[in-house]
């Protein structure tokens, strides 16, 4: 199956000249030390080197080779610690230098063996994009010490929102037996930097609480073993009730003593199986799991207990801010959901222990196509925070429909919190950068399974690559990312280069389009999330609302006459979004309630859009299609058909969102279209 190898296909180098020069500065390799890290890093650049060179590098001695790699003062030739680059890079545990001068051997050197082996990934990735060796000075750093992947995998092999296959760690209630998809899988976290991966569902059932029983623990080791090798830390979703469910205990009461005990001890049975395990990633008090709120404690308490039971082991406890009331009355507008989770931890603000991060979504809802950043992001000034991102299209088309979602991630990223005056962005907020925390970064929910391909859609795997792209370097460009990965996938064809590229960058764009307007979100089939539906959530109890009537659309959430939610920004973006005239369009209707005829800043009505952007988004679905039968004969013929099954789909289902949603806003409305075309 061609999809299988992702980004790492390592194309034959079929421009002669160059090839010629890359072997001549590939030659010999020399790796001083040993270890499995170390090991990982060889095969790569081995078996890189012979794919895209046709023959790999002899091995050698330092002295004579052509390539050195490994950590700093391990040879003379690797160089001191201290080395650092040309801008004065600073280079921390996962940082790395590559270097030549004139004539001089390739170095990649890096502080830890981890660091090397993401050198090894950089230095192929520059073959592969058909960079010049002749002289390097590459200094690099991530941006964030946690990069980390969660999946949402139950035992039974089913995956909650997957839609790429089952689980590639369980199956049938047991892990599975052989462990060589999950080390290739290993291989792809790696080859883009991401070090975490927690493997199971943050909804945990019974099964699940088992994985950290004696029992299941030497199968979660041999798993943490698999990831080890490749310089990732393993984690573990745990169920906050299980010192009842596991332990027999009464209470799961954070403040009892016996009940932080068992935790203790778990946690000490843990680390005799992984002794590098990462820790925890908790979902408490949430769409029905359990939680401190139980015993009147909070989630400061809650996390804590946790926390101090893993710090001795040198664990963190990763706690999810999803907390809010899914069971709220509708007709009760101060319990929007969208404050829920600002109203719960902000006044716990500084009160975590340190080896505690708050895992917090992009969004104040829930990865819907279009949302504003969440303001707790830079609202906790003294608390360690990640930003969590959706990889795995719950809401944005669910890998049958394209959409590329690096785009949508940046503005997150680039977000101005003015939690510190301007340029505060929230990626800084989420790194620690801004707040001079120690822990900080990006999770982002996986979108693979085991599909041939991984990620069912072949060009969903462009999210996957770009999330680790982010998690490294927030401040890398959407289009850059888009056109790497191209580049490494389907090799070097311009036209291919192009094509997908634009398709790529356009896709979130259109799919918003033909889907829910303004902002509003939610207009989708409860419980699966796929597909039109006008009033599926309007009425329910999980309290999720576009207020459709006659009259008009949205959600008041100004402090003057709504929900206040607007109050939980820093001002000046507080200011902006309370106002209806400074109101960015694209979120207009998440902010106000607002009439059909209220005019937009782009001068149309929002009726007029909702009409507009309709009609031209199924059409732009369709031209994907074209477009991508134009490349036919260009990508491999497996990918091609996998992908075009799905834009046939796609460019149908557009039509459906187009004609339901048209449909019921001229049925609400009354107001025709203005270009006269057929709404039914
Ligand atoms: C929602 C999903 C649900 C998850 C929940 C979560 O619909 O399946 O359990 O988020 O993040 O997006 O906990």
């Amino acid at each position: 199956e061609e999809g299988y190898a992702c980004w790492l296909r390592y194309h034959a180098v079929e421009d002669e000249p160059l090839r010629q020069s890359y072997l001549r500065a590939c030659a010999s390799i020399a790796m001083p030390g040993a270890s499995t890290v170390l090991d990982a890093a060889r095969r790569e650049l081995s078996d890189g080197l012979r794919a895209m060179l046709g023959t790999a590098p002899a091995p050698a001695s330092a002295e004579d080779a052509s390539i050195v790699a490994g950590v700093f003062g391990s040879d003379p030739r690797l160089g001191a610690k201290s080395l650092t680059g040309a801008e004065g890079v600073r280079l921390d545990e996962d940082g790395f230098v590559i270097r030549r001068s004139i004539d001089g051997p390739i170095v990649l050197a890096a502080n830890t063996e981890r660091g090397v082996l993401y050198a090894a990934f950089r230095f192929l990735k520059l073959l592969q994009t058909g960079a010049s060796i002749e002289r390097l000075d590459v200094t690099d750093s991530p941006a964030n010490r946690l990069r980390m992947i969660n999946h949402w995998d139950n035992m039974d092999g089913s995956i909650e929102r997957g839609y790429a296959g089952r689980s590639i760690f369980f199956r049938d209630g047991r892990f599975v037996e052989h462990l060589s998809r999950i080390r290739d899988y290993a291989r792809l976290l790696a080859s883009v930097g991401l070090n975490a991966v927690s493997i199971n569902n943050v909804n945990v059932h019974a099964a699940e609480t088992r994985l950290i029983a004696e029992d299941l623990l030497p199968d979660v080791a041999r798993v943490a073993d698999v990831f080890r090798a490749y310089g990732v830390r393993l984690f573990l979703s745990v169920n906050y009730a299980a010192p009842i469910e596991l332990g027999g205990l009464a209470t799961a009461d954070p403040l009892d003593p016996e009940v932080a005990e068992w935790w203790a001890e778990r946690a000490e049975t843990i680390y005799r199986y992984v002794p590098d395990f990462g820790g925890f990633v908790v979902k408490a008090d949430s769409e029905f799991r359990p939680g401190p709120f139980t015993y009147g404690r909070n989630h400061a308490d809650g996390a804590n207990m946790l926390a101090d039971a893993l710090a001795p082991h040198g664990g963190i406890v990763v706690w999810r801010c999803f907390v809010y009331n899914c069971l709220q009355d509708w007709r009760d507008r101060k319990t929007d959901r969208a404050r829920a989770a600002y109203d719960h931890f902000k006044p716990l603000d500084g009160r975590f222990r340190d080896n505690v991060a708050l895992q917090i979504k992009n969004g104040p809802m829930d990865f819907q196509v279009r949302e504003p950043v969440s303001p707790l992001l830079g609202g906790m000034t003294n608390t360690n925070q990640l930003m969590e991102l959706q990889i795995t299209q719950e809401y944005t088309g669910q890998q049958r429909h394209l959409c590329y979602l690096v785009p949508q991630w940046k503005e997150a990223l680039d977000f101005d919190t003015y939690a510190r005056g301007e340029g505060s962005l929230a990626s800084e907020a989420a790194s620690g950068a801004l707040f001079d925390r120690l822990i900080g970064g990006l999770a982002a929910v996986s979108n693979i399974g085991d599909d041939p391909n991984w990620t069912g859609h072949p060009l969903a795997q462009a999210n996957f690559y770009g999330f680790g792209r982010l998690a490294w370097d927030p401040r890398a460009a959407a289009d850059d990312i888009a056109r790497e990965w191209i580049r490494m996938t389907f090799g070097g064809d311009p036209q291919v280069i192009r094509v997908v590229s634009d398709m790529l960058l356009q896709s979130w764009d259109i799919y918003e389009s033909y889907t829910a307007p303004l902002g509003v979100g939610w207009m989708v089939n409860p419980n699966h999330h796929y597909g039109p539906n006008v009033d599926g959530y309007e009425y329910a109890k999980w309290g999720t609302y576009h207020f459709a009537d006659r009259q008009g659309i949205g959600v008041d959430r100004t402090v003057a006459s709504g929900t206040g939610y607007t109050s939980q920004y820093h001002s000046p973006r507080s200011d902006r979004y309370e106002s209806l005239s400074a109101c960015p369009d694209e979120l207009l209707l998440f902010f106000h309630h607002v009439p059909y005829t209220h005019l937009l800043a782009s001068g149309k009505s929002v009726i007029q859009h909702i009409y507009d952007s309709h009609f031209e988004g199924a059409d732009r679905a369709a031209e994907l299609l074209a477009r991508w039968d134009s490349l036919q004969g260009a990508v491999p013929e497996a990918t091609f058909r996998e992908a075009r099954e799905r834009f046939v789909h796609q460019a149908e289902h557009a039509k459906e969102w187009r004609d339901q949603i048209n449909t019921y806003f001229y049925r609400k409305s009354g107001i025709p279209d203005a270009h006269g075309r057929t709404i039914y």
